[in-house]
């Protein structure tokens, strides 16, 4: 038996070579058959829900007919966006990673990959973090001559420029020194500022030596900022500068290209004679008479200019603001991409965004944890989540616009004798014209090839896009967060990105690749409902206005629109209100969050849905009519210090005066009214209780309005710090809810 036994092993080790081993696994969750019955029980309090509006609708000519009907439009859809909300936690998936095999597999011939980052903006996006994000990739663990870094600065700013020189004089002693110690993160900045690492003092000498290299250079850089011009030894050293000559607006200008780093000159050696990553500056030519598609633009300009550099067959895209926090993500991300029987058909690997500036209760909630630790999963398991934009490792074929067919293994061996024959010189001006503003015309880039143009998350319309040319994604979180980024630190901010998101998702629903029409047949239906998540926030935020007004005002004047507390009806309202905030609850403790962390949730939930979507709702509707042109907001992620001060004390920024911010404040006054108006009633009747027992629901929710606006009346009317609303806007906002209350009751 034993020998037998041996044998066999003996032989499955024999066979081993030809023997399949996975790469990556995919582990569905556990406690679903559990989490489905809880599921349709609170369907069934649905439904319930849903035959209560319909048995009751008051007759013609009686009084709240429309009210009532508007009740049930708002139930219907708050229903049926709940059951898309359960498709993406329906079947949640894990995937993890085996790089021990991938290396033994390939030992040293994995593909070439190409890292791009995009930055737009030096005075928002400083270049002293731009690169620190590009020396936290050009130090990833990975064979120095496969990896290239661009950097497209759509800015065309000489600082940018100056800033990237410097950094590639410091990668030569920063990158040998993050892999003799093996440094984590490999963003400088991050790393000097955890103190922690001066305590294994082995190699302290080291440390203080390339802290004051470091140092130095962001003296350098900024000192330049500051003066406003770039040292003239450095102008007159380096040949790059002369490509601003011509340059007359950051609007326009010709293409500035240039190869700072060439890691296929064997001169190119970091201070220990290794070899050092490709690295590239990259400015596409503009011209005011051509639109440049922001973003997706700058994209498309660095997919063609890297396939005459380096052509990578993998593509990894980064925000400036998003270091790399693991110096082995590559090797994750190619687990999914070279697996020999499940990895044909994955185009994209996208992780999560993640952010290392949020306080401890998140105010803004903008961890989006809910996103990224449940539904992404779920989205998952139906062909794989949306691409956002940043994070994401890419086919170069797919993102080319390749359909999917089965013979789609990844090419990536070159022939070694592919020996560059131009100069640099030569190559760099063949490559300028790939970037020039008509290079597109009457081809299909920005349609069918590369990031599509049109769409205010580009990013996620062309993930859609490439799904729908029959390819899937992998979405993979790990433990260890593999990026981390910025997230905006006011009020405002988070309300604008909010915006731009839903206004560009609500645009998809119109296009070509509608989840809703056209990508019938062509992605699952698990994956439509997927993106309906995020389509469907926009047309959301007119029944989140109508519900947070309409019942308060009913209110007021005493008329009920939910049942009482001894109806029977009562209960499915009671079961599905109660579980849903206590699901809710959980979920967001078992993703890390915490219990204020949740309270502040809820507040952006309805801010978010009340001005953020709203406006992208109205902006979208008046672009289709042909009111409004498109307009790309980059969000300031630097904040002065009083702002700052404020964050951290976690004490909500408003500030400007917005019309985002008039909405908010008179939607909270109002709600005030209401709930004092009903209060000061019942104190004249003499029976408080009364008006919880004949109107338990709607006086809940109007006094839960008030609580969750605490702090809006706090910026209102008792601060007094520059992070407070607006007397004007407060005023507008009272003299508004007060005339919609007051003429409201006036009409009863
Ligand atoms: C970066 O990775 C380390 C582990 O090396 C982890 O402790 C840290 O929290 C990560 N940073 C962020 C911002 O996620
Ligand atoms: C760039 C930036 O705003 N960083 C801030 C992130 O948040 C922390 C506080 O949590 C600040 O100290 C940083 O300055």
């Amino acid at each position: 038996m034993t020998v037998a036994l041996a044998s066999l092993r003996e032989r499955n080790r024999e066979m081993g070579r030809e023997k399949y081993i996975p790469l990556f696994e995919t582990k569905e969750a556990r406690g679903r058959v559990f989490y489905r019955l809880f599921s349709v029980t609170v369907f069934l309090g649905i439904c319930c829900i849903w035959a209560y509006r319909i048995s009751n609708i008051p007759r013609k000519g009686e009084d709240g007919r429309w009210v009532w009907i508007g009740l049930l439009g708002a139930e219907l859809w708050f229903g049926l966006y709940w059951v898309i909300t359960q498709a993406v936690r329906w079947k949640p998936v894990f995937r993890c990673t085996f790089k021990d095999r991938l290396s033994q597999r390939y030992k040293k011939e994995l593909p070439e990959v190409d890292i791009f980052v995009c930055t737009a903006n030096f005075k928002i996006e400083p270049p002293i973090m731009v690169i620190n994000t590009v020396l936290s990739v050009m130090a990833y663990d990975y064979s120095p001559e496969k990896l290239s870094v661009y950097l497209s600065d759509d800015g065309g700013s000489e600082f940018t420029f100056y800033a990237l020189l410097e950094a590639s004089k410091f990668a030569k002693h920063w990158i040998p020194y993050c892999k003799k110690f093996k440094v984590e993160p490999r963003s400088p900045a991050v790393y000097f500022a955890s103190k922690s690492n001066l305590d294994n003092s082995h190699h302290s000498e080291q440390w203080v030596a390339i802290k004051k290299l470091y140092e130095e250079m962001e003296d350098r850089i900024e000192t330049a900022i500051t003066l406003g011009r770039i040292p003239e030894e450095e102008r007159f050293k380096h040949k790059g500068f002369s490509q601003w000559d011509s340059y007359s607006s950051r609007l326009d200008h010709d293409t500035i290209l240039q190869i700072l780093i060439d890691g296929k000159d064997p001169n190119a050696k970091d201070i220990d004679g290794c070899a050092l990553p490709t690295l590239v500056y990259l400015a596409r030519e503009k011209r005011p008479q051509h639109p440049h598609h922001f973003k997706a633009g700058a994209m498309n300009a660095l997919i063609r200019v890297s396939s005459m550099i380096s052509n990578g067959s993998i593509i990894l895209n980064l925000d400036c603001d998003m270091y790399s926090n693991n110096s082995l993500s590559i090797q994750d991300a190619l687990c999914f991409f070279m697996d020999e029987e499940k990895s044909h058909d994955i185009a994209f690997v996208q992780y999560p965004q993640h952010f290392e500036n949020l306080t401890k209760n998140d105010m803004y909630s903008n961890s989006l944890r809910a996103s990224f630790n449940v539904e992404f999963h779920g989205i998952d398991s139906f062909g794989g989540p949306l691409y956002i934009g940043t994070g994401c490792f890419h086919r170069r074929d797919a993102l080319c616009g390749r359909k999917f067919t089965k013979d789609c293994k990844l090419e990536w061996k070159k022939d070694d004798d592919h020996k560059r024959l131009k100069s640099i010189l030569e190559l760099e001006e063949e490559t300028k014209s790939l970037a020039s503003c008509t290079y597109e015309q009457n081809t299909q880039w920005g349609k069918e090839m590369g990031l599509r143009y049109g769409c205010a998350v580009e990013d996620v319309i062309t993930g859609l896009s490439i799904q729908c040319r029959g390819w899937k994604s992998v979405y993979f979180n790990p433990e260890r967060k593999a990026f981390a980024g910025l997230a905006p630190t006011t009020l405002h901010q988070t309300l604008v990105q909010q915006k731009r998101w839903a206004e560009g998702d609500f645009q998809i629903l119109f296009c070509k690749y509608s989840p809703l029409w056209h990508a019938h047949g062509k992605i699952s239906l698990g994956l439509r409902l997927g993106y309906c998540l995020f389509c469907f926030w926009a047309p959301t935020s007119l029944l989140v206005l109508y519900y947070s007004i309409i019942p308060s005002l009913y209110l007021l004047n005493g008329i009920s629109l939910f049942p009482q507390v001894s109806s029977p009806w009562f209960l499915p309202f009671a079961y599905v209100i109660s579980t849903q905030y206590i699901y809710n609850l959980v979920e967001f403790l078992w993703c890390g969050g915490t219990i204020l962390g949740w309270w502040s949730e809820q507040r952006m939930w309805l801010y978010k849905r009340t001005s953020s979507y709203f406006f992208g709702f109205v902006d979208t509707i008046l672009k289709m009519l042909g009111f409004t042109d498109s307009t790309f907001v980059i969000t300031a992620k630097f904040t002065d210090e009083d702002i700052s001060k404020r964050y951290e004390k976690e004490i909500i920024e408003f500030g400007d005066s917005s019309p985002m911010f008039t909405i908010l404040a008179t939607l909270a006054m109002l709600n005030l009214f209401c709930f004092v108006g009903v209060v000061n009633k019942e104190i004249m009747s003499g029976n408080i209780f009364r008006v919880y027992r004949t109107m338990p629901l709607q006086t809940l929710l109007c006094s839960a309005l008030v609580l969750i606006n605490m702090p809006l009346y706090q910026g209102l009317f008792l601060r007094n710090d520059g992070g407070k609303l607006p007397g004007s806007l407060a005023f507008k906002s009272f003299v508004v809810a007060l005339l919609a209350c007051s003429s409201f009751t006036l009409l009863y």
